[in-house]
């Protein structure tokens, strides 16, 4: 059974992926549906909203077996790269972060944080473990994880960036009844933005994720999830 609902998550996503690329111009999923059910798969109705602001909405779900994780980044309409200071090629990328001990501390070989898109060329969904306060292992591609950061249509001409994380309890060693706290930052160079769900700003200026006190992390109880529905 767990193995089916896993199933059905990554096969509604795969279908809307589809949906999403074959409708060029017509739109896969109204604006008021994309904020009232979510998208690919994630149980928008059932999940614990974390962050609800104008540039960006950050929910979380979890069953026994998933942590599930989606940002919708409603201002970010671009899929197209960039450039970084140093000249090389950016595009949309983000970092879901977890104080996985909840203690608001880096905790060595504890927590960890997962990245999509690092880089153009690194697409998909990387894990990094910490070693210690401000420093971790490099970016390893081994996760049993899922992970995308994707566009959907929602009007004619209007695109919406979202970013989903599917993280096995199993790989950060935790069960239902644990608490753990996390944060989620995502960047894009066009249009050029920096956003994040603990409401961290840094005077105006530009700050990459591990500037996020992991005291300003967001609280989550991982508990039994509901069934899902799937459309
Ligand atoms: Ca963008
Ligand atoms: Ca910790």
């Amino acid at each position: 059974m767990k193995h089916l609902a896993a199933y059905l998550i990554f096969a509604a996503a795969f279908s809307f992926a589809v949906k999403a690329d074959d409708a060029e111009n017509a739109p896969a999923l109204s604006l008021s549906r994309l904020k009232e059910q979510g998208v690919y798969g994630f149980p928008q109705k059932s999940a614990t909203v974390l962050c609800d602001q104008p540039e960006l909405r950050f929910s979380v779900w979890n069953n026994d077996e998933y942590l599930f994780a989606q940002a919708v980044v409603w201002k970010d309409d671009d899929a197209s790269l960039g450039k970084t200071d140093d000249n090389r090629e950016i595009g949309d990328w983000s970092v879901l972060m977890l104080d996985l001990d909840a203690d608001g501390k880096a905790t060595p070989n504890v927590d960890r944080d997962y990245t999509l898109n690092p880089w153009p060329e690194m697409n998909g969904l990387y894990c990094q473990i910490s070693m210690g306060e401000r420093s971790s292992t490099g970016l390893k591609s081994d996760s049993h994880g899922r992970g995308a950061i994707r566009y959907i249509n929602v009007a004619v001409g209007k695109q919406v960036r979202v970013d989903t994380f599917l993280i096995p309890l199993t790989e950060i060693s935790r069960q239902v009844g644990d608490r753990i706290r996390l944060c989620y930052w995502g960047q894009s160079p066009k249009p050029m933005l920096t956003v994040n769900s603990a409401g961290y700003a840094r005077d105006g200026k530009d700050y990459f994720s591990y500037r996020i006190p992991l005291s300003k992390y967001h609280n989550y109880n991982l508990t039994k999830g509901d069934e899902i529905n799937f459309f």
